[in-house]
């Protein structure tokens, strides 16, 4: 009797076992497709994690590292030309100047308006060695002026070079 239900169950087993091979292969598509998600949702923690960390270092990375060639996008900002002359304002943003990129036209008076509110201490000392300009703003004169007299790419900064940015003369 109990060999009669081994035999039996010998038999359960193989036909099982017959049935099973596209179960156990289900099994196995199933457990890697569960894989392939585990993966998947690995990478998008990573992907997140890391967004999370280069905004904190954006964030509070220090004035003194900032530069026009690192992670801040070249948000050129074109002067805006008004009667004889080419308006555009100047503040202070994510530890550096902003606009980084100034575009101006040759030959026409730039008149650069610092924004106060933004642009402090030894920022408000304003440096373009290219057109002889070093001037220190005030509530009483925020606005410089200078004529872009020759092509190319210009560098600004503040007294110290800590705050830096690019003119661009077309
Ligand atoms: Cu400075």
């Amino acid at each position: 009797m109990e060999e009669q239900n081994n035999m039996q169950d010998n038999i359960q087993d193989s036909t099982a076992n017959k049935f099973c091979g596209c179960d156990s292969k289900n099994d196995s598509t199933k457990s890697s497709a569960s894989n392939k998600k585990i993966s998947f949702d690995t990478i998008k923690y990573y992907v997140v994690l890391g967004i999370i960390v280069l905004s904190i270092f954006y964030l509070f990375r220090s004035p003194g590292t900032a530069s026009a060639s690192t992670s801040l996008p070249e948000a050129a900002v074109v002067a805006q030309p008004t009667a004889g002359e080419q308006a555009v304002q100047l503040s202070f943003q994510n530890g550096n100047y902003y606009p980084q990129v100034i575009r101006v036209k040759q030959n026409i008076p730039v008149k650069m308006v610092v924004d106060l509110n933004t642009v402090k201490g030894c920022m408000r000392t304003v440096i373009i060695p290219k057109f002889g300009v070093r001037k220190s703003v005030t509530s009483t004169d925020n606005i410089i002026t200078f004529t872009p007299t020759e092509k190319g790419e210009f560098g600004f900064s503040c007294g110290m070079g800590m705050g830096t940015g690019k003119i661009i003369v077309e």
